[in-house]
């Protein structure tokens, strides 16, 4: 088993190739492999974890093509099903100057929304370090909301550590309340929170930093940690009874895609935790990682090698310590 394992809805994602178009005037798309959780797991496998992907595909191409990709990165694919009575999602990305591209999904029912939580019985936690769980697939379905809280038992069981992301697509939930209640609760048991600014203002009222870690280091004695993403400022980050710090964003030479910039985040603090670096290494190379991100066209096509990490840190005149 492996050091780190999540759950998802894995998508291919054709994005626009036309710069600043309408998504009903693009003529011309890449494919790329998408989706939150298997961002994750694709960063932290290429920086020599070993990893662990939940899921199901259709049996269809784009199925194939995901199953394919993710076999080649090395990932474990072993509890990813293949359920010929729904289709692979997919999502359509534009491509834009500035700023955050329209997206349009093509998930609904798809596969892993009808993932049943009775495949999870045959999944060895006790080896799993750390176990990432978003608010995007508990939004997919009643079924992935059901997979999504057996999965946090059986870790809670072997005592395995949570790192939670909110994730918030309101287009996934049916109101915004049922997404804001849902995602609060998933996030008690979270040992890492990792809430973007925006986010945390949706979810608890607020933006200001404090006071969203506040929120969630006072809703639960689980949590330990919470990680504000400030965009290209960096994040603010506050440990319970700790003294809470700030990390600078880095430097960014051409803003290409920002979607998959908050996994890339994820990546760096889950695989720093798993080195034994300390949290503020965890969140610097977060930021790192955010910032290597935005600069490529897929969703997770700029995560780094550790080599690429370090090469990246050179560029930015950042020392290179035993830290980072
Ligand atoms: O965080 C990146 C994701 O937004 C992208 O890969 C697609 O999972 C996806 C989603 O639900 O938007």
């Amino acid at each position: 088993m492996s050091e780190f394992l999540t759950i998802g809805e894995p998508m291919a994602v054709l994005a626009s190739q036309d710069v600043n178009k309408d998504l009903a005037d693009v003529g011309h798309f890449s494919r790329f492999l998408a989706g939150a959780e298997l961002n994750v797991a694709i960063g932290i496998r290429r920086l020599g974890h070993s990893a662990s992907y939940v899921s199901a595909v259709g049996s269809d191409p784009f199925g194939q093509f995901i199953l394919d990709s993710i076999r080649s990165s090395g990932i474990d694919a072993t509890h990813i099903n293949i359920d010929s009575n729904y289709w692979t999602g997919f999502y359509l990305k534009q491509r834009v100057a500035q700023g955050d591209p329209q997206t349009y999904y093509y998930r609904k029912n798809s596969a892993a929304a009808n993932y049943d939580k009775a495949n999870l019985v045959n999944i060895d936690l006790s080896k799993t370090v750390i176990t990432h769980i978003t608010g995007i697939f508990a939004a997919l379905s009643p079924q992935a909301l059901a997979a999504t809280h057996t999965l946090i038992d059986n870790v809670e069981k072997v005592g395995g550590i949570i790192t939670f992301d909110p994730n918030l697509r309101p287009a996934l939930w049916k109101s915004e309340a049922e997404m804001i209640s849902t995602t609060n609760a998933l996030a008690k048991h979270g040992t890492v929170i990792m809430p973007g600014i925006h986010e945390g203002k949706i979810l608890m009222g607020s933006d200001d930093p404090e006071e969203i870690a506040d929120f969630y280091l006072d809703q639960s004695s689980i949590t330990q940690t919470v990680v504000v993403k400030l965009g290209p400022d960096g994040a603010y980050v506050k440990q319970r009874n700790q003294t809470p710090f700030t990390v600078s964003g880095f430097r960014v030479k051409e803003v290409v895609d920002t979607v998959g910039a908050g996994d890339g985040f994820a990546v760096g603090i889950i695989s720093a935790l798993l080195e034994g670096k300390t949290m503020h290494e965890a969140v610097v190379r977060a930021c790192a990682i955010g910032a290597l991100a935005v600069e490529s066209c897929g969703d997770n096509d700029g995560y780094p090698t550790s080599n690429e990490l370090k090469r990246f840190y050179q560029e930015q005149d950042e020392q290179i310590g035993e830290g980072i």
